[in-house]
């Protein structure tokens, strides 16, 4: 264990602990192993359970808050993300890989939510509504659920959490937050700062672990009332199937499995630019990544042609460097099974046009690097057409016309996100009505959601509500709406009897 590595801790009713199990996670940097992030405790059933019990504690109080004065909390936290968006930006990149623009991105990502779920503090608005009734009045209000379990993955180590934290906080529910392990201490670091705003004891509590012990463990806990989690489809479902029947509300945002329709009248350019960040952009590791391009026969091999000369000339290395394009997979354990994927493709047959390694040249055999890889020729039905690889590796499939290229876009178990690149305003529309995605774009690739309009897709992607916020969004996770009668005409009156 490096002498240096700094120590982190859970964050239980206000006060930063050591594990009650005295053990503890190494944190390190997927570019560089030799460089340890920090060493956070692995959380205990006694942890996890002194949590739960301070968020049960704090959220009477908490949910008589005006949410105004949450929303001014939540605010002076996006503050302080703005004021240390740097150091932030640059622990992500180091935690979790993605080259600096990206990491600051992130960051971003969660002073928009903040912002965006401050203003919701005046907002929370329900309906008035007439009654049938003289002197008697009908309303819809939000009300909170109760203690949250916040359960996030590493690949969006700051905006994930902050997508989940702030729509929770404002709307009055209690928290208790369980990062991935793999980016601990970029959640600690958030959870610091929205302290530092001004969150009461025991409103946001933080309790590191895996998802194995302590996930299942805190999100089946009797005393949490709804759970969150944003990860892998398998374990959103098993997290699910464990906790409705406990009656606990569950909203889970899942796998993708995301395409690109590039039409025969497509800026061929510019589908090429959209498609290299929508498949090697956080080296694929976003549940919104490109993992299809479905490309109209009649610019197929121009498109390929171009698109796998501009995916050779990416860049792979540390994402604190400058001239890096796509940094490291997280992990030894996805970078293992990305290269299997790869295999995979290999043997079923689909054509490999570039990458298709892990690339250890120089200082890379020192991190977890795997080269951009496109795939040709790829059909509909194998492997690497239809499961999540979350990571730099995509497959290019031939479509016969718009029809057909919409017909292969929704044959998968996801639906998360989808785009098409054309110029005809017809196929535009047919694919806006047509394809079974919650989020599609239009000339954009399919990952840069923005955090003002519901985030979230069908199918195996999502399951319960919408993340993020507008209509449909965060807010209806974390609420439930309570319909009120005020009758003040000082006598019985009865609805349906007149
Ligand atoms: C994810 O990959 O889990 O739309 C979230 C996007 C980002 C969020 C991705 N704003 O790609």
């Amino acid at each position: 264990m490096a002498p240096h590595a700094k120590k982190f801790k859970n964050l239980i009713n206000g006060k930063w602990l050591d594990s009650s199990s005295r053990k503890t996670i190494k944190s390190l940097n997927p570019a560089d192993t030799s460089d340890v992030i920090g060493i956070v405790p692995m959380s205990s059933k006694d942890d996890v359970d002194a949590a739960v019990k301070s968020a049960r504690k704090a959220f009477n109080p908490w949910r008589l808050t005006p949410a105004p004065k949450r929303g001014e909390i939540i605010f002076r936290a996006a503050e302080l993300l703005l004021k240390n968006k740097d150091a932030l930006g640059r622990l992500v990149t180091r935690e979790m890989g993605k080259i600096l623009k990206e990491g600051m991105g992130d960051v971003q990502e969660a002073v928009d939510m903040a912002y965006y779920m401050a203003g919701e503090g005046r907002r929370l608005s329900g309906e008035t509504i007439p009654s049938e009734l003289p002197s008697k009045d009908c309303r819809s209000v939000r009300v909170p659920i109760g203690a949250f379990a916040l359960i996030t993955p590493w690949n969006f180590p700051v905006a994930i959490p902050a997508w989940k934290i702030f729509p929770a906080l404002v709307s009055g529910n209690t928290v208790v937050f369980k990062p991935s392990s793999y980016t601990p201490v970029c959640a600690t670091r958030l959870v610091e700062l929205i302290t530092k705003a001004g969150v009461p004891d025991g409103v946001l509590n933080l309790v590191h672990g895996s998802g194995e012990e302590t996930g299942d463990y805190l999100s089946t806990h009797p005393g949490i009332d709804g759970v969150s989690f944003t990860g892998s489809s398998p374990v959103g479902e098993r997290l699910a199937r464990a906790c409705q029947p406990l009656g606990k509300e569950v909203s889970c945002e899942m796998g993708g499995k995301n395409p690109i329709i590039v039409m025969d009248d497509a800026r061929l350019d510019l589908a090429v630019e959209g498609a290299l960040w929508g498949s090697f952009g956080t080296a694929g590791q976003r549940c919104t990544a490109a993992s299809r391009i479905i490309v109209h026969r009649r610019v197929y091999s121009r498109f390929l042609d171009m698109f796998a000369r501009a995916a050779k000339k990416l860049k792979l290395g540390d994402g604190l460097e400058k001239t890096t394009d796509v940094g490291p997979l997280v992990n030894f354990q996805q970078m293992e099974k990305v290269l299997d994927y790869i295999e995979t493709g290999k043997e079923e047959g689909a054509r490999l046009v570039c990458g298709g390694r892990r690339a250890v040249k120089g200082g890379l055999k020192k991190g977890f690097f795997i080269e951009p890889t496109v795939f040709a020729d790829v059909k509909p039905w194998m492997r690497i057409a239809r499961e999540e690889i979350f990571g730099p590796v995509t497959s290019v499939i031939m479509a016969k016309d718009i029809e057909d290229a919409i017909a292969i876009a929704n044959d998968s178990e996801y639906g998360l996100s989808s785009s098409i690149y054309t110029r005809d305003v017809r196929n535009s529309a047919v694919a806006e009505r047509d394809l079974d995605s919650g989020i599609v774009y239009v000339n954009a690739p399919t990952i840069g959601a923005e955090i003002q309009l519901p985030f979230g897709g069908v199918k195996k992607s999502g399951l319960g509500h919408r993340e993020a916020g507008g209509r449909g969004g965060a807010l209806d996770m974390f609420t439930r709406w309570k319909v009120i009668y005020r009758d003040f005409s000082d006598r019985l009156q009865k609805a349906q009897m007149t």
